[in-house]
């Protein structure tokens, strides 16, 4: 099937509220990291810095009782699924109040009721979960979609080309979005994939592709419209390579000494959120004030998911027995 290129039309309310979602999920990551340096928040914190426009772009154009399947970088793809981002914050912080009770913390995230269906540690583990997903959709006759998200270390697992060949053999309503930022902690795609035009491996499973600048997020906004379309009508997987990239290391624990600071300056040069703000003003009039307003608005929300943290209690020792299902 050709894919189309009609534009989506987008609202000046749906504009301002990507760019505002952007903006949360940068100044929730910012404020995370702070926390984990101030000790609140212990084990491995990845961040989505960089990234913002990937989540938003994809999740913006779902409906609410579509699915999303995130990998480890996944604190702003739930945020942007609906997740209250004070349940983000105490699950980080490991209380009792977090999205999955405090017992998963950063990597483990997972909201049922708005169907984030996690968090993923291991590299390529969501991608067979989402043919499950796939597969249940179908056969359930539901005309819902699930997107996966996942990052270029994991097109080299085995979980990737046995899940890109079922979704594709059994035309699953699938839409693997590999994230694209350069590196898989600090190896670069040169020296791990011996295709690095990563976007080829779909054309092995003869799965309908796009690649599209991470970095823009009514480009991606534009490719999500369609592959999510195409996806809920003919009930078929799609591919697509968002290119983008982390500005921080792989976790808060990398200082990136494999990159040179002149290549994230680089990147920093075409940030999401600076771009949609330019987009913003120069084609909607939004004024500086507005955008006061807004950073504001934002940062009251990020300040009360850190208090809501804070304030709430660690799980009794007794919850090490609840939820155990092995
Ligand atoms: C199966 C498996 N192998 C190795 C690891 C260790 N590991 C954790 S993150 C990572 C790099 C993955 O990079 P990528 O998929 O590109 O995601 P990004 O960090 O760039 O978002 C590796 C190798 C793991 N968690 N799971």
């Amino acid at each position: 099937m050709a894919i189309s290129e009609k534009r989506a039309i987008l609202t000046k309310n749906e504009l301002i509220s990507m760019y505002k979602e952007m903006l949360l999920i940068r100044t929730f990551e910012e404020k995370a990291a702070e926390m984990y340096t101030r000790g609140k928040i212990g084990g491995f914190l990845h961040l989505y810095s960089g990234q913002e426009a990937v989540a938003v772009g994809f999740i913006s154009a779902l409906r609410p009782d579509d699915y999303v399947i995130g990998a480890y970088r996944e604190h702003g793809q739930c945020i942007a699924k609906g997740t209250d981002p004070k349940y983000v914050m105490a699950e980080l912080f490991g209380k009792v109040t977090g999205i999955s009770k405090g017992k998963g913390g950063s990597m483990h995230l997972f909201d049922i009721e708005k169907g984030f269906l996690g968090g993923h540690g291991i590299v390529g583990g969501g991608m067979p979960l989402a043919v499950g997903v796939g597969l249940a959709i179908k056969y359930k006759k539901e005309d819902k979609v699930c997107i996966c998200f996942f990052g270029d270390g994991a097109v080299n697992e085995g979980a990737f080309h046995e899940a890109m060949n079922m979704v594709a053999l059994w035309k699953l309503p699938v839409i693997y979005v590999l994230e694209n930022n350069l590196y898989g902690m600090g190896t670069p795609i040169y020296r791990a994939s011996s295709i690095p035009d990563l976007i080829r491996r779909a054309s092995c499973y003869d799965i309908e592709r796009e690649q599209v600048d991470g970095m823009d997020v009514l480009a991606v906004r534009d490719t999500a419209e369609r592959s999510i379309r195409l996806a809920r009508e003919h009930s078929e997987p799609r591919f697509i390579e968002a290119i983008t990239y982390r500005y921080r290391g792989h976790s808060v624990a990398d200082p990136g000494q494999y990159r040179t600071k002149e290549e994230v300056e680089e990147w920093r040069k075409r940030d999401p959120i600076v771009r949609m703000e330019k987009y913003l003003k120069d084609n909607l009039f939004i004024t500086d004030d507005d955008l006061i307003a807004i950073r504001d608005e934002v940062n009251a929300k990020v300040q009360e998911a850190v208090d809501f943290a804070e304030s709430s209690p660690f799980p009794p020792p007794d919850a090490l027995y609840e939820d155990v299902y092995a």
